[in-house]
C-alpha cells in the first residue's frame, strides 16, 4: 500500500490526506518524529513532509500529491477556485500560525512523542516568532481579530448541499487552514463556517483538533 509520511499538526499534511479520505483510497499514514531530518532527506532531498512513498518513488508537495490523487478514477476538485476565498486564507495566514504554533508545541501529537521531537519544532519555529510564552500571554485580546476572520468568512462559503456535489481546491485550503484554526480555544464559528469545517472533517475523515484545543 502507499505511505504518506506526515506531522498530525502539520496544515499542508492535511491537505495530502485529504484527498485519500475525500476519495476514499486506501493509505498508510506515518507520522515521523519532528527532528528526524535522515528520513524525509533520504527521500525527497529535503527536510519536508508530506511525502507520498508509490511504488518504490517519492513525491513531495502536498499539492502535487493532491493532483496526482485526484486525477485517479473521477477527479473529484472539479469546482473551478474563488480568488476570494485565496484572499481569506492570505489575510489569516499570520494571525492565525503567531496563535497556532505555540499551541501546537504543547500539544500531543505524535510528532512530539521524544523530548528532542517536540525540543526541534519549538526551537525552529520560535527563532521566527519570539518566545512562545510571550505570545500565549497575549490571551483572549489576540483572539478578536481570528473571530472577526470567521465573521468575514461565513458568507463566502459554499452551501452544504453544493459541496456534496462537488469540491474545489479552495476546499482543500481552506479546510487545511480551519484545522489549524481548531486548536486554538474560545474562538466563535459563525453556523456557515461550523458547518463547513464539521462537513469537510467527517468527509476526509480527518478529526479536527477541539479536543486538544487551548
Ligand atoms: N510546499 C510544501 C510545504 C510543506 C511544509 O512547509 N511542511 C512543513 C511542515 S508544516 C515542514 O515539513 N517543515 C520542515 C520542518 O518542520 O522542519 C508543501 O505544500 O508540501
Amino acid at each position: 500500500m502507499r505511505k504518506l509520511y506526515v506531522y498530525d499538526h502539520c496544515p499542508f499534511c492535511i491537505k495530502a490526506r485529504m484527498i485519500f479520505g475525500l476519495k476514499n483510497i486506501p493509505v498508510s499514514i506515518v507520522v515521523l518524529q519532528n527532528d528526524d531530518e535522515a528520513t524525509p532527506i533520504g527521500m525527497i532531498g529535503q527536510k519536508m513532509l508530506p511525502i507520498l512513498e508509490e511504488n518504490g518513488h517519492y513525491m513531495g508537495e502536498s499539492l502535487d500529491i493532491v493532483a496526482h490523487i485526484d486525477r485517479e478514477g473521477t477527479p473529484i476538485l472539479t469546482k473551478p477556485a474563488r480568488p476570494e476565498i485565496a484572499d481569506w486564507i492570505s489575510r489569516s495566514n499570520a494571525l492565525l500560525y503567531r496563535q497556532f504554533l505555540p499551541r501546537a508545541a504543547a500539544a500531543p501529537f505524535p510528532e512530539f512523542s521524544t523530548t528532542s521531537g517536540r525540543a526541534y519544532f519549538i526551537r525552529k519555529k520560535e527563532a521566527g516568532t519570539g518566545p512562545f510564552c510571550e505570545i500565549l500571554s497575549e490571551g483572549s485580546e489576540a483572539l478578536v481579530p481570528l473571530n472577526a476572520l470567521l465573521e468575514d468568512l461565513a458568507p463566502l462559503l459554499p452551501e452544504v448541499t453544493t459541496l456534496q456535489a462537488q469540491l474545489s481546491y479552495d476546499d482543500i485550503h481552506l479546510f487545511a487552514q480551519l484545522h489549524s484554526f481548531s486548536i486554538i480555544k474560545g474562538l466563535n464559528y459563525p453556523a456557515p463556517v461550523e458547518h463547513y469545517r464539521q462537513f469537510l472533517s467527517e468527509r476526509s475523515g480527518i478529526p479536527l483538533l477541539d479536543g486538544m484545543a487551548v
